[in-house]
């Protein structure tokens, strides 16, 4: 209680929290007392609301040259169970979405080389025309910056074609961890962590929203986690332009770390981060989800109460934590995160991607 007894003045008094809280924190056993200050600060920001979207997870193609240490969801071309649907398949997916109600579509895949930037685009363009109040929520600042290189046009003009496709916001995968040495174990190939936030902020500028993620549980420090955090908060500050934060929980099986003995976060682990990223971006970013697929339904329940204020969604197909060892299912049909969220003693909300209320569930 009493290591952290500045950070409890600094909290009441609504004063930003720096590098060296968020080491107190993170290096901090007191688990109950970081809940309760990150429910606190929860509840003086968005209240007792708790956004789901109804959405659909559509991954178009695995096939991936980055080959990332923490991933399990990634072939080779030619590999056994390398796929690429065609954007037909994407049509017949979005279809089966509509008709269960969602609102949202979530399309990622990898860095498939042999994919050319008019089929991202007209992804869209074709689910736009057909669905026009869908919103698509569509490729990770990776991709982007992926299409950027083999198209030779610029971030700029990539998101530009990809805004005028129909293109509704960026979800905010890749971000891995920042620190560049930590993320040259990870994905040596991939875009540095300054690169991605490059892509972020040009997308800002040019009105497409994003999420952010953090990849935690691996072989990160605590310092990491800090510095990752806070420097998606130095560019909210900017732009404004981030609406969720989403901590994601590695899944080890199948992955290359997992060869090296790399483990995974724990309940604890699961909790303190999601509690530590209301904190540090308490005033900056004011939605942070907890993801239900990553962490399973009954901690996803908990962490309402440590900080999150969004479960995520419906989801209905999810690839990349299941070719991981993920359990959850691939489905939460929308009354299921109701009941959750009624039973955690919160107000559930359907919300659209832009965190507009579609629907409140007293
Ligand atoms: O980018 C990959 C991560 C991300 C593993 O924006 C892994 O609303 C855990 O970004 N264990 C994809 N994580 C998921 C994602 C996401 C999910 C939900 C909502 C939103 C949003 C975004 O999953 C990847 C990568 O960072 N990932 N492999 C793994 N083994």
């Amino acid at each position: 209680m009493e290591e952290l007894s500045p950070i409890i003045e600094k909290i009441h008094a609504s004063s930003e929290l720096d590098f060296e809280d968020g080491m107190l924190l993170m290096e901090s056993r007191n688990l109950p007392l970081i809940g309760a200050l990150a429910d606190y600060v929860r509840r003086r920001t968005v209240g007792d609301r708790v956004m789901f979207v109804t959405n659909c997870h559509i991954n178009y193609t695995n096939v991936c040259t980055s080959k990332c240490s923490f991933c399990a969801y990634f072939r080779e071309e030619g590999q056994k169970g390398a796929f690429t649907l065609t954007i037909d398949e994407i049509l017949e997916k979005a279809e089966k979405a509509r008709s269960m109600g969602a609102t949202e579509l979530h399309i990622v895949g990898s860095l498939n080389p042999k994919l050319p930037f008019e089929y991202y685009e007209k992804v869209l363009s074709r689910l736009h025309e057909k669905y026009p109040s869908m919103s698509l929520k569509a490729y990770t600042a990776v991709e982007i910056a992926h299409l950027s290189q083999t198209s030779g046009m610029s971030v700029k003009e990539i998101l530009l074609r990809l805004k005028k496709a129909g293109l509704t916001g960026l979800p905010g995968g890749g971000g891995e961890i920042f620190n560049e040495e930590i993320r040259k174990k990870l994905c040596p190939n991939k875009i540095s962590g300054e690169q991605w936030l490059k892509v972020m902020e040009t997308a800002h500028k040019l009105g497409i929203k994003s999420n952010a993620t953090m990849l935690y549980g691996h072989i990160e420090t605590n310092a990491d986690i800090v510095d990752h955090i806070l420097r998606i908060r130095k560019l909210q500050k900017k732009t404004r332009g981030f609406q969720a934060f989403i901590p994601l929980s590695f899944h080890p099986d199948n992955t290359e770390l997992q060869k090296n003995g790399v483990k995974g976060p724990t309940g604890f682990d699961d909790l303190k981060t999601i509690a530590v990223s209301r904190l540090l971006l308490d005033g900056y970013v004011n939605n942070i989800k907890t993801y239900w697929v990553m962490v399973g339904e009954k901690l996803a329940q908990v962490a309402l109460h440590y900080g999150a204020n969004d479960i995520d969604g419906t989801v209905m197909e999810e690839r990349i934590t299941h070719a991981a060892g993920g359990a959850t299912p691939e489905y939460m049909p929308k009354e299921r995160l109701i009941y959750l969220i009624k039973n955690a003693g919160r107000i559930p909300v359907e919300r659209t991607t832009n965190y507009e209320i579609i629907k409140e569930y007293k």
